[in-house]
């Protein structure tokens, strides 16, 4: 890959996105990169794959690390989530905290800014999302609370769903970056494959609306992609998998009602990244357990 040359004083770095599940780090990361790298959804645990997101500047190229939410582990698949968002906040070049403003700060906040922020070495900044959901005034207390979690760089409230003061990160991100080359090419946005892309479109559509566990026990694999009948149309060959066989019926719904809204759903994201008109077969396998497999997390890719 030939990148172009860089201006001098070109700055590049990995930046790591940490914090408990659903403060809003994927949607931080999605709006900063200003493409859905990473599904979202009001459902804790959403992500499960460390995912790079990729700023290219005129001055510089930021690497984004989205994590898993950092919990209280209760079964394997947990557990890996937890040791991978660890794991990446090791040896970036800078970390962003993100904490949930309108829930408040609490006791996952204080666990993760002790046991994984804390020991960070290099430049910390703290992010308090969601102002969208709670008035001025009330910032500067929250601001207080975090300034006493760990010593931050900088602390910034913003919106990452509405976009406001995201900038403000981003430039408080790169006055901390070292002097670097090209990382990746400046036109590549993520690390993830086309099938992973999709697989995560169709994981956040059938996600939506599922209650307890039943999110947790969904997985999506996509087969294949291959070329359709007719001009412009590729079909996209994908399985829905779930963990007990109840649950099949769940994500069917009455006379497949829910699979043909997961499948509406997820087809125009799934055309815009294809670039070209999709027929979707979309399929519900039994993967009985896989959350506490370690050889069918493995096959997952998790
Ligand atoms: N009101 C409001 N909601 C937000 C904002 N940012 C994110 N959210 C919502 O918060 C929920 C969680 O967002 P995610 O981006 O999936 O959170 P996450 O931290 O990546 O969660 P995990 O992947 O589970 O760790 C979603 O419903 C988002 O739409 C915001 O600025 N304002
Ligand atoms: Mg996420």
């Amino acid at each position: 890959m030939e990148f172009t040359a860089v201006a001098e004083g070109f700055r590049s770095g990995l930046v790591a996105i940490v914090g408990r599940p659903n403060v809003g780090k994927s949607t931080l990361l999605n709006t900063l990169v200003g493409e859905k790298v990473a599904i979202t959804t009001p459902i804790a645990q959403t992500t499960r794959r460390v995912i790079r997101g990729i700023v290219t500047t005129p001055s510089a190229q930021i690497v984004f690390v989205d994590t898993p939410g950092i919990h209280k582990a209760k079964s394997l698949l947990g557990r890996r989530l937890n040791d991978a968002a660890q794991a990446q906040s090791v040896g970036v070049d800078v970390l962003v905290f993100v904490v949930d403003g309108n829930t408040g700060i609490g006791t996952g906040d204080e666990w993760v800014a002790t046991n994984v922020v804390a020991s960070h070495k290099g430049p910390k900044i703290a992010v308090i999302n969601k102002t969208d959901k709670f008035s001025k005034d009330a910032q500067l207390p929250k601001i207080a609370q975090v300034s006493e979690l760990a010593s931050f760089d900088a602390i910034i409230p913003i919106s990452a769903r509405r976009g406001k003061q995201v900038d403000d990160v981003l430039k408080a991100i790169i006055t901390h970056l070292p002097e670097g080359p090209l990382l990746y090419d400046p036109d590549d946005y993520t690390d993830q494959t086309i099938n992973e892309l999709i697989g995560e479109v169709i994981r956040e559509k059938a996600m939506h609306g599922m209650r307890e566990e039943v999110p947790h026990s969904i997985a999506v694999e996509v087969e294949d992609i291959l070329p359709g009948n007719k001009r412009d149309v590729q079909v996209v060959h994908a399985t829905i998998l779930v963990e007990r066989d109840s649950q099949k019926g769940i994500i069917i719904g009455n006379r497949g009602a829910n699979l043909s809204n997961i499948g509406r759903a997820a087809r125009p994201e799934i055309e815009d990244i294809l670039g070209s008109r999709v027929y979707l077969d979309l399929r519900v396998k039994l993967f009985a357990q896989w959350q506490s497999d370690p050889k069918k997390l493995g096959q997952l890719g998790l």
